[in-house]
């Protein structure tokens, strides 16, 4: 209940921060990174998204978090080389705002921020509700130039029926596949066949958690397009961004 009532003043108070975390192709290119958000509380510390995330749905004040989040993201990412992307996690009260893809686009021509240079993260639980409207929501995006991943694949729903669906451009395979990839046939088998059903229907794989030599190497050779994961790096904050960049360019 503390926690609660610190989040009602949490953006106020400038307490949420961004980390970032490199989207690699294989073996070392940086293409992009991931914004990951962070909430660091005046006595608790740091407060990881899993912990106040669903909170903040449950209050109705995900929607402005989610729109701060999305604009400081755009503004430090005017900062990168240009042929690096922004990913953004969007959660399901966002999306299902009124006017989402109105403030998207708005936020972008302020910012003045690309939005060729834009992924947006949904995970199927956003997309179980109101199928025609969803539809509409990522067509709109999608025309505006916004790519969009499907995170945490093979964890929740798994339908194929929104692979066929919904305009996805990238498809990002859950850690859970990928940890025991090297002792595991069958999460072998399911990671080649998401890769090859993926390409098969004009999508880019990504593969998150990858956390060593070994699994990007597999990764590799099986055509994945993306890794993402301890191996490559951790979540930077700006400073080690910045410094991340520059011993990359
Ligand atoms: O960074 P970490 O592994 O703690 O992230 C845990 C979860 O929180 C991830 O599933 C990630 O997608 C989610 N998350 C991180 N930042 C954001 C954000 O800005 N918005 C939303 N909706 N989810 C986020
Ligand atoms: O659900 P999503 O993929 O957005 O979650 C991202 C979260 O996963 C981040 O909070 C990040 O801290 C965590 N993460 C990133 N790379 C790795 C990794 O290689 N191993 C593990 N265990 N977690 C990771
Ligand atoms: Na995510
Ligand atoms: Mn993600």
């Amino acid at each position: 209940e503390l926690l609660r009532r610190s989040l009602r003043v949490a953006l106020q108070h400038d307490e949420f921060f961004i980390e970032y975390q490199p989207l690699v192709e294989p073996p070392f290119t940086v293409v992009g990174f991931e914004a990951l958000m962070r909430w660091r509380h005046p006595t608790l510390g740091i407060i990881p998204p899993a912990a106040f995330i669903p909170m903040a749905e449950a209050d109705g004040l995900m929607s402005e978090i989610g729109q701060w989040m999305f604009e400081e993201a755009c503004r430090e990412a005017l900062t990168w080389p240009v042929n690096y992307s922004l990913a953004v996690n969007l959660s399901p009260a966002e999306f299902l705002t009124p006017g989402f893809t109105d403030r998207v686009s708005q936020t972008l021509d302020v910012v003045g921020f690309p939005a060729e240079r834009v992924e947006l993260e949904i995970t199927e639980g956003v997309l179980l509700e109101r199928t025609i409207n969803n539809l509409d929501t990522l067509n709109t995006l999608n025309v505006l130039g916004i790519q969009i991943s499907l995170d945490d694949f093979g964890t929740e729903y798994s339908s194929l029926s929104y692979l066929k669906n919904f305009p996805f451009d990238n498809i990002k395979v859950d850690r859970y596949f990928i940890r025991d990839l090297l002792q595991d046939k069958k999460s072998q088998t399911i990671v080649r066949s998401v890769i090859t059903l993926a390409h098969g229907l004009n999508m880019r794989v990504t593969a998150e958690g990858v956390e060593t030599a070994q699994q990007a190497a597999w990764l590799q050779g099986e055509g994945c397009d993306r890794l993402q994961g301890y191996f490559l790096s951790p979540p930077l904050d700006v400073d080690r961004l910045h410094d991340f960049i520059k011993q990359r360019a």
